[in-house]
């Protein structure tokens, strides 16, 4: 018998752009099952749906647990957009970025499993049990359809439990999860207020002259405020999750205090020399940090902000811009409770 656990966090008085971590599904009896769908939004892009919803749940689970996913395509069998082959056939499959799972079928087989509009496909991956915990990501994979997919959104956070037995100071810290996707501004008739929106400069950034094509959202938000208390330290997830951009995160005079990098703790390596202090910290496209954040003093606006990155004359435009605000709050100890359970389970 399989069941899946809901947690949520609800974040009381939660003022509008206030990006709650994604709806959280945890592994129950070592087995986290769940059914989501490949569908068009309103505004016609394609997107995980849960429960109805265009949001894609943060998968938790252990080393030793089983995943089985029933991942049904209802894209248009008709596609709007267009793909890198054109035109798009709206297929679809699931790939489990990072996770050191077999690459055969039903588990992270990217080339013999796809779905066409109207099938479904039926994953079970096994975890191993001496995984290194930490954070991953899933998302769409089929070749020449990928990119499109992955620039409108079709992406989700994994975490493997377990991190805190690396680093026990990590226990009963609020813990968020923080999905950075890029969001296409070409043809887009709000393209001037999201540019304005997080400060994209005008000003020429590396050595590639084409105008900037896309902006970060966070958790699908364009610049949400991000709650911290005065010299709260809260455990940062972050997972790069555009399809094809680079994201230089920096907090305004801040620093991180990093915990793992793409999904490996630093401790499994440097067990003496746990976290490493850093100022900015480069995350290539699916790049991952995780790192421990301290509130800023009281009447201090803090940004989490993305550095321009020179991609070279024939990059990608990759402009500084503001991800999110930092805001002061109180509702603190309700968070760590909240989040506490997930880190000491
Ligand atoms: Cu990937």
């Amino acid at each position: 018998m399989v069941a899946v656990a809901f947690f949520s966090l609800q974040l009381k008085g939660k003022p509008p752009g206030l990006p709650s971590n994604p709806l959280e599904l945890h592994a129950k009896d070592h087995t986290l099952s769940l059914t989501l769908h490949a569908a068009i939004t309103s505004d016609g892009r394609n997107s995980f749906y849960f429960n109805g919803k265009p949001d894609a749940p943060t998968l938790r689970l252990s080393p030793g647990d089983q995943l089985k996913i029933t991942y049904v395509n209802d894209l248009p069998a008709k596609a709007t957009e267009t793909c890198a082959i054109t035109p798009c056939m709206d297929m679809t499959n699931l790939h489990f970025h990072g996770l050191a799972v077999s690459p055969g079928a039903p588990q992270d087989d990217v080339l013999g499993m796809m779905a066409m509009p109207g099938q479904s496909l039926r994953y079970t991956v096994q975890i191993p049990v001496d995984h290194p915990p930490g954070l991953y990501w899933f998302h769409t994979h089929p070749h020449g359809e990928s990119h499109r997919q992955v620039l409108d959104g079709m992406s989700g956070a994994i975490v493997i439990e377990g991190i805190e037995s690396y680093f026990p100071p990590l226990v009963g810290l609020p813990e968020r999860v923080l999905v950075v996707r890029g969001r296409s501004v070409v043809n887009d008739p709000q393209s001037a207020d999201l540019k304005r929106r997080v400060e994209l400069s005008s000003d020429i950034c590396g050595a590639e002259s084409e105008p900037p094509e896309e902006v970060f959202t966070v958790n699908g938000a364009v610049r949400p405020q991000i709650e911290i208390a005065p010299g709260e330290r809260q455990f940062w997830r972050v997972v790069n999750a555009s399809a094809d951009r680079y994201v230089d995160l920096q907090l305004d005079e801040q620093t991180f205090e990093i915990v793992a990098m793409d999904g490996m703790p630093i401790a499994l390596h440097d067990p003496n020399h746990p976290t490493r202090i850093t100022d900015h910290v480069l995350l290539p496209p699916a790049g991952r940090l995780e790192a421990i954040v301290t509130g800023p003093a009281a009447g201090t606006a803090r940004r989490l902000i993305s550095r321009c990155v020179d991609t070279g004359p024939d990059g990608d435009t990759n402009p500084a811009m503001v991800l999110a605000d930092l805001v002061p709050w109180s509702g603190a100890n309700s968070l760590a409770k909240a989040t506490k359970s997930s880190l000491t389970r």
